[in-house]
């Protein structure tokens, strides 16, 4: 269990003071220059000690990525693009850091393109996000205003500038190269990848895109030190974690917690637990609406870390924990997710394009009992069709909830079919 001086962000959200004074009195820009003088080699090696991996979903190791950027820039400059298109459903971490705790995400931009080399920084942000927008421009002004950023930033010597960028409300947006190509002014669909963006990335320049959580931890592991990160959690799963737990609890939140966390002791302690009790749960998605959902068997204990829920095959995601109790009509809302992605392909691979209605008619048919039971294996193998073969993870993340509902939940399935079958006979 996370103890509070374990905590980098307060758990106090909403009573804090988010600007400039309440920042620094929380420790933040506390000598920034002492840490950016250790040079960029010492930071990208604290951050490969620590261990953090990406906040924003797939988990890749954050001081791995920096270390891919060219070691000297060349004719082409670097950049730092932060992603904060949080549009993942369920998700409202990032959101949370750019509302009260801005600072820590604007310290963050600077030491990690310091590390990769950048002078030049963008936030991509979700277009919805209009006050946080707002608070992160604000922390950018007094960052500037103090010679925090800026030219000789920090009075490290090194020039930095950083800039909003707000999207226009398309969640494939938040795929790191669809939302490269929105910043250039194309339209905002995905890249082949390779090359990545650590190759070719925003204007054909080596670019590194990181999540917004992934930046704001950095200035504290920096200072605290690696072996604390990697001190918390779990091997290869390390430090805390923000998790967003929705849906059928008694107090939903946003909290900090150790990765590794019990998904039950994450509910029952910091949101009242379940609705009704832990017996009365019937499914959670652990993970933002990407990821299978898992029965309750499951939830009972399984650990809220990148490693132990894909061994359950479904995944830590964004951490946002949607909790659904005996009440929820599970074809339904996955039928809800189906339309959901369908909406939101850009239509560039026939798999996603095609497959994702395809899917969605055959859900909203089911949830209406209008399918024959033999359709589930026919819906299931289409889905396998889908995952793995599409430019972008969007392809997977329209397969995977549904690929949930059957592995979990078929006889619920096939009950529903049958029912409403006899019902019309
Ligand atoms: C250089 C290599 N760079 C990998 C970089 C790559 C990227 C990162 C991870 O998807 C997931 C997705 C959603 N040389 C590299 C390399 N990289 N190999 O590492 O790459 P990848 O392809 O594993 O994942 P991704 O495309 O970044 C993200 C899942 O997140 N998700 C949704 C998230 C939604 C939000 C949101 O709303 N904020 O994040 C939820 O599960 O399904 O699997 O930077 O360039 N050899
Ligand atoms: Fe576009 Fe879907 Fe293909 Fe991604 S998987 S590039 S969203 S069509």
């Amino acid at each position: 269990m996370l103890q509070d001086k374990d905590r980098i962000f307060t758990n106090l959200y909403g009573i804090q003071d988010p600007f400039l004074k309440g920042a620094q009195a929380r420790g933040d820009w506390d000598n920034t220059k002492a840490i950016l003088d250790k040079g960029p080699e010492w930071i990208i090696d604290q951050m490969k000690a620590s261990g953090l991996r990406g906040r924003g979903g797939a988990g890749f190791s954050t001081g791995m990525k920096w270390s891919f950027m060219p070691k000297e820039v060349g004719e082409r400059p670097h950049y730092l693009v932060v992603n904060a298109d949080e549009g993942e459903p369920g998700t409202c971490k990032d959101r949370d850091i750019m509302r009260h705790d801005p600072h820590k995400l604007v310290e963050g931009c600077l030491i990690a393109s310091y590390a990769i080399r950048a002078h030049t920084c963008y936030i991509y942000i979700r277009g919805e996000f209009y006050r946080e927008a707002e608070a992160l421009q604000r922390a950018i002004d007094e960052a500037y205003a103090a010679g925090l950023i800026g030219k000789n930033a920090s009075g490290s010597g090194w020039d930095f500038d950083l800039f909003i960028h707000r999207g226009m409300g398309a969640y494939v947006c938040g795929e790191e190269t669809a939302l490269i190509n929105s910043i250039e002014g194309k339209k905002g669909q995905p890249r082949l990848k390779p090359p990545f963006p650590a190759g070719v990335g925003v204007f054909g320049c080596p670019t590194t895109v990181n999540n917004v959580e992934s930046i704001a931890v950095a200035p504290t592991i920096l200072r605290r030190g690696a072996d604390w990160f990697a001190g918390l959690g779990r091997p290869n799963n390390t430090g805390t974690k923000l998790f967003c737990i929705s849906g059928h609890v008694n107090k939903p939140c946003n909290v900090e917690e150790e990765m590794g966390i019990p998904l039950k002791e994450l509910i029952e302690k910091h949101c009242g637990g379940v609705r009704g009790g832990w017996d009365n749960l019937l499914a959670i998605i652990p993970g933002g609406s990407s990821v299978p959902m898992l029965p309750k068997n499951i939830c009972d204990d399984v650990l809220m870390d990148f490693d132990s829920l894909r061994a359950v095959q479904s995944g830590l995601g964004t951490a946002a924990v949607i909790v659904m109790d005996k009440s929820t009509d599970l074809v339904r809302a996955i039928t809800r997710l189906a339309k959901f992605y369908m909406h939101e392909s850009c239509g560039q691979c026939t798999p996603c394009r095609e497959g994702s209605g395809w899917m969605w008619r055959v859900m909203e048919r089911m949830s209406q009992g209008r399918a024959s039971v033999e359709e589930i294996d026919m819906l299931f193998d289409v889905s396998k069709q889908i995952e793995g073969h599409t430019i972008c993870a969007l392809g997977d993340a329209a397969a995977w909830p549904i690929q949930g509902l059957i592995r979990h939940f078929r006889p619920q399935i096939e009950e529903r079919l049958g029912r409403r079958a006899q019902a019309a006979e």
